[in-house]
């Protein structure tokens, strides 16, 4: 999964640092929390003064994991001498953090994106790990790091909510044997799924509901939008669809289900999900964005209408031809 070079060149740029910065993604989701988190942890345990970072504020429902409180927005202008990028596919991700920076220093990039740039001074990337939390379990065994309750909850709450409770394709008998470990360590599995998987605003629900009374189908994609206007009236404080997209995408007819959510600048975010058998990283990466195969999205600009209408059309395009390079009975036609 990661070369043993990797590991030590890793391992190297975090000896030599005393002041990590860590940065994760805007809109950060349980494995961009668990990550930062548990390195957070590991860090201090080395003895080193890790600053750790998000320009968003991190979703409530995550507050049981060990650190929570110790995440700040703006960073301090530092020195730091290594910045730490966890579950982003490139640098702009971790958005006005960079900010921070200042002077050039190392760039430990740590991500399991089939899009990462490998925008690092070393960069510890994997598109076979389930979540970036599993390439820091990797990591930590390397560096002889014990798991203690407090990393091991924050380690397997990136592997639950990234594999939507061991449930994507990626999951093999490694990543549950590694589960199984971190339970064994103190990680409280239910609590992890419950907060992570099963809890969400009102306003989220609320949203699914202006989503769905929107829904269209047509040639195996299944979409919808959120009008500004929309979330406003709901109260809408989150990020991006609140999970709509999950949703969608459990349409019998969908090959694809994709949400536009349109941005209080105007920007439309373009969430997409596919059915195992398709990719949608290929579109997401096209148009500036990134991810996996089965969940990728990307920012295009407005209006809704026109970002819907160009946005279809390519990804009726790109899916003809996904169907056609396929062996015929892999990708049925679609009801
Ligand atoms: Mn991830």
């Amino acid at each position: 999964m990661i070369s043993a070079e990797s590991l030590r060149e890793s391992s190297r740029l975090l000896s030599e640092a005393r002041r990590p910065l860590l940065a994760i993604h805007v809109a950060p989701d349980g494995d961009a929390i668990g990550s930062l988190l548990s390195m957070g942890w590991a860090l201090l345990a080395q003895g080193k003064s890790p600053t750790l970072a998000c320009q968003d504020a991190l979703p409530l429902r995550f507050a049981f994991l060990p650190g929570f409180e110790k995440v700040v927005q703006e960073p301090p202008p530092g020195p730091y001498d290594l910045l730490i990028v966890l579950d982003c596919s490139d640098l702009s991700r971790i958005g006005q953090v960079d900010r921070a920076i200042g002077r050039d220093i190392p760039v430990l990039n740590i991500d399991h994106h089939v899009t990462n740039t490998r925008f690092g001074t070393v960069d510890l990337v994997a598109e076979d790990a389930v979540s970036t939390t599993h390439l820091l379990y990797h990591l930590f065994r390397h560096l002889h790091q014990p798991l203690d309750e407090r990393i091991a909850t924050c380690l397997l709450t990136g592997l639950v909510t990234d594999t939507r409770g061991f449930r994507t394709a990626n999951v093999t008998p490694e990543v549950l044997r590694i589960a199984v470990e971190l339970m064994e360590a103190g990680a409280p599995l239910t609590t992890i799924t419950r907060n992570g998987l099963d809890r969400r605003p009102l306003a989220a629900l609320r949203l699914w509901g202006a989503g769905l009374a929107r829904l269209q189908s047509a040639d195996g994609i299944v979409w919808t939008t959120l009008p500004l206007s929309v979330q406003q009236t709901i109260g809408h404080d989150g990020y991006g669809d609140a999970g709509l997209a999950n949703l969608l995408i459990s349409a019998e007819e969908a090959h694809v289900a994709v949400v536009f959510t349109e941005q209080p600048d105007g920007d439309i975010e373009v969430g997409f999900r596919a059915v195992p058998g398709f990719d949608v990283s290929r579109i997401a990466l096209r148009l500036g964005g990134g991810g996996h195969a089965l969940a990728a999205g990307c920012r295009v600009p407005g209006p809704l209408e026109k970002a819907q209408r160009q946005v279809l059309a390519l990804l009726r395009e790109d899916l003809a031809r996904q169907r056609e390079q396929s062996d015929g009975g892999r990708h049925p036609q679609p009801e």
